[in-house]
């Protein structure tokens, strides 16, 4: 499933360059073009899917994927030990930017408490 418009997409299908950091049958993962700390890695699965919702409701399985890939990141940048904060904006209020679901994994830092 591809949506010809999505920015994701095009970076799954390489038609956009971007840094791979890992990549299974199903999932990519790679370095936001705007990191909010040192380690910042968006985590994507290669089929296109608008946010978490869709995603969990059509295929639990790959969700999970996503989260364990999301955890394997983490740990393989040394964020085991610190910690590290997964998010997944969902819909406008949440200021999701780009419509093709991505778990952003943020670290290197203390982060500080999720805004109110
Ligand atoms: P969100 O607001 O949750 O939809 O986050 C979208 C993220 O995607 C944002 O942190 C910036 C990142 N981003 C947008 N365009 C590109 C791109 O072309 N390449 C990469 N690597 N990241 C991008």
């Amino acid at each position: 499933m591809t949506d010809t418009d999505c920015i994701f997409c095009k970076i799954v299908a390489g038609d956009i360059p971007s840094t791979k950091v890992l990549e299974t049958e199903r999932v990519l993962a790679f370095r936001d073009l705007y990191p909010k700390a040192p380690t910042h890695i968006l985590v994507v699965p290669k089929d296109h899917y608008a946010d978490t919702a869709a995603i969990a409701a059509a295929d639990p399985q790959l969700t999970g994927e996503l989260l364990n890939t999301a955890a394997e990141i983490a740990a393989a940048e040394g964020l085991a030990e610190s910690g590290w904060r997964l998010i997944a904006n969902t819909g406008p209020d949440s200021g999701q930017e780009v419509g093709h679901v991505h778990f952003h994994v943020l670290g290197g830092k203390p982060l500080g408490p999720m805004v109110s």
